[in-house]
């Protein structure tokens, strides 16, 4: 029995020895954690919120409710061709997959696709496969659909800046099949040499090196676009500057119908407003853009899109929903609010209404949820993200 114990915990020595070496090894060449099926998926069946839905407002014939509790930090959205919804963090460090398996209207499997990542705020879907943007890396999850429960990533880009301030990032792909990966300023107001500041760019991700390269200049930090289905031309939110007071300058809603245009950032904001600093070392004012429409100062909106389904009224077709995280530092705060941007024709203006207020108590100047993001389900209900009372709303229209 002595010899046989001896045995074996030789034998459990060396087992330990190699493994270790082997992860020893293999550490240094891993670009991606994969997670043991099964282990990464929690059943949020029966999670339930205790949020009020009934303090918020919105028009006649609207409901909204929960389609996903228990979703930490919840912030942009983007979905498979399953209807797979993927979603990002930035002030935590996850990328979730939500799935509403018996199609009932809300969600029931939440998968953890990865973690420890550096403001993951950043999903995008194409081809089968998953984009995530840090702050620096874009990632690709391959066939995700397939890998739910076995996700695995590699880097395909590192070469973003570093910088944290305004780092966090909205991406998306266009109708040209780019990624666009927007770079906010790395500040309140700066000048910076560096052109691929407060700029989106895009990307090239089928390629096998791909370089960004520079399509907007001047937008200080946007957390949301898309493309006018009509027209092609890809419309953006844009955060204004602080510290010009409680009024000025608005965020923005832009129309970039083309590459290499300036938006005015750090010159010019909300399309007439001269930077006290800066505005000087720029051009005119008509050397810039204007904004499609001012969605007034320290909204905050952040993820905006154009509603393309058949469940809503027609009127609504086309039109753009607009999440308005809401102030920080407003003396008396202001947006907290999802909004409809209706376009005039082929222009680029808009004007703006409000579709759901009620997460700011005026009077009280209490907030309990501040919308991220907007995304479209295929039967044209609508899906918000809350980062703050970590939810996802859907919005249904009943007549
Ligand atoms: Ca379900
Ligand atoms: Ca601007």
């Amino acid at each position: 029995m002595k010899k046989l114990n001896l045995t074996w915990l030789a034998l459990i020595a060396l087992t330990v020895t190699i493994l270790s070496s082997c992860q020893t090894g293999e550490s240094k060449e891993m670009t991606s954690e994969p997670v043991l099926a099964g282990e990464n998926m929690v059943d949020i069946s029966t999670a339930t919120s205790d949020l009020d839905l009934n303090k918020l407002n919105l028009p006649q014939g609207f409901e909204i409710d929960i389609w996903a509790a228990d979703v930490p930090n919840a912030r942009s959205m983007t979905i498979s061709d399953n209807g797979t919804i993927f979603v990002g963090n930035r002030h935590e460090d996850k990328v979730y997959a939500l799935v509403d398996s018996d199609s009932d209207g809300k969600a029931d499997k939440r998968f953890t696709l990865a973690s420890d990542l550096r403001m993951p705020n950043g999903v995008a879907f194409k081809d089968g496969d998953l984009y995530v943007a840090e702050v620096s890396r874009i990632l690709k999850f391959p066939d995700i659909e397939s890998n739910l429960g076995n996700p695995t990533y590699e880097v395909i880009y590192d070469a973003y800046p570093e910088e944290g301030h305004h780092g966090w990032k909205f991406i998306a792909f266009g109708p040209d099949g780019m990624l666009y990966v927007p770079v906010g300023a790395p500040c309140n107001i700066c000048e910076s040499e560096d052109e691929v500041f407060a700029s989106i760019t895009r990307i090239d991700v089928s390629k096998d090196n791909p370089t960004p390269e520079v399509y907007a200049h001047g937008v200080r930090n946007t957390v949301g676009f898309d493309w006018d289905p009509a027209s092609g031309n890809l419309w953006f939110t844009d955060n204004g500057r602080d510290m010009m007071g409680d009024d000025i300058p608005h965020c923005e809603l832009n129309v970039a119908a083309s590459a290499g245009q300036h938006f005015g950032y750090p010159y010019w904001h909300e399309g007439s407003v001269k930077d006290p600093e800066f505005g000087n070392a720029g051009e005119g004012q008509s050397a810039y853009v204007q904004p499609a429409a001012k969605l007034g100062a320290h909204v905050a909106p952040l993820g905006m899109r154009f509603y393309e389904g058949l469940m809503f009224p027609s009127t609504f077709k086309n039109q753009i929903f607009i999440a308005k995280h809401g102030s920080w530092n407003r003396s008396k705060k202001s947006g907290y609010t999802v909004t409809i941007a209706q376009k005039s024709g082929d222009q680029s203006i808009a004007t703006e209404e409000d579709f759901i207020t009620g997460w700011l108590d005026d009077d009280s100047q209490e907030v309990w949820g501040r919308p991220v993001d907007v995304q479209e389900l295929p039967d044209g209900s609508l899906l918000i993200s809350d980062d703050l009372a970590n939810v996802i709303y859907r919005v249904t229209y009943k007549g």
